[in-house]
Parts: structure tokens; C-alpha cells; sequence
């Protein structure tokens, strides 16, 4: 009995390895032609919503769109965009944000931003923090935030 349920445990743990082996290729390979740069959050105090910031670069031969993203961080993260109307400003939600092939993404203040919402536990300027950036070819970037004081521009 001991005998059968141990050669159980070691097939299913095989099972789990070849998987994840079978999918580490393609991910990998999908996320070779796209990568983050300078990956930053404003913090601000008091549990106000943060804005995540990021620059996108696509080396590969079509565009790809930011999806989604989601954080175990935060509870909620969203694109959104600040759109200037004259003198005033506002934020819309968009659902994708295109980076053009052979180029990048710039989300950054003024433009796009990350809106993180419902932080998980404390983050405070100096911690980093990770999102995990997923695209429309099925690639996805976990990419690591410096978390930095509501001065920084
Ligand atoms: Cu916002």
C-alpha cells in the first residue's frame, strides 16, 4: 500500500513537472519579443489608488496589445488613460493599449497608467512590487514595480 501510493505521488508530480515543462517553451518564446522597462509605482499615502507605470518594448514583427493585468498586491489593477479636454483632465478605462511592432509603449504620467487599487498589505516607497502584464499572443510579462514616494515624476 505504502509502495503503490508513493509511485502514485511520484507519477502526479511527474504529471505537474512534464506540464509545466510542455508550456515553459512556448511562453518563453512568445515572451522573447516583449519586454519592461523602468517599472515603477507612484505610492501615495492614506490607501489612495496608486498608478503604475511601464515601458513596453516589442522587438518583434507585429503588434501586440496589453490586455490585462493583475497583481497579488492589489486587489484591483486597470489601464487607464488621462484624457485632456482643454484645461481640465480625466480618466477613462480603456481594455487594450497596442504596442507597435519594432517599437514601445510608453505608460507613463500624462498618458496611461496603471490604476492599483485595494492594496493586499502595507506598500510603502522602497518596496518593490510585481505585476503580471498579459498580452493578446498569449505571452505574459510578471514584472517587478519599484514602489517610490508620491514626489517622483
Ligand atoms: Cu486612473
Amino acid at each position: 500500500m505504502t509502495m503503490k501510493l508513493k509511485s502514485l505521488t511520484a507519477s502526479l508530480g511527474c504529471a505537474l513537472a512534464c506540464t509545466f515543462a510542455a508550456f515553459a517553451p512556448s511562453a518563453q518564446a512568445a515572451g522573447a519579443a516583449l519586454s519592461a522597462q523602468n517599472a515603477w509605482v507612484r505610492w501615495l499615502p492614506n490607501d489612495l489608488p496608486a498608478a503604475g507605470y511601464v515601458t513596453l518594448k516589442n522587438d518583434g514583427d507585429q503588434p501586440v496589445d496589453l490586455v490585462d493585468v493583475s497583481s497579488d498586491d492589489y486587489g484591483m489593477v486597470m489601464l487607464h488613460q488621462t484624457v485632456s479636454n482643454g484645461s481640465t483632465q480625466k480618466m477613462v478605462m480603456v481594455h487594450k493599449a497596442t504596442v507597435p511592432a519594432h517599437g514601445t509603449l510608453a505608460i507613463a504620467p500624462g498618458g496611461y497608467h496603471l490604476m492599483l487599487e485595494h492594496a493586499k498589505h502595507k506598500v510603502a516607497p522602497g518596496d518593490t512590487v510585481h505585476l503580471k502584464l498579459q498580452f493578446s499572443d498569449g505571452a505574459t510579462l510578471d514584472t517587478p514595480f519599484a514602489v517610490k514616494p508620491p514626489s517622483q515624476q
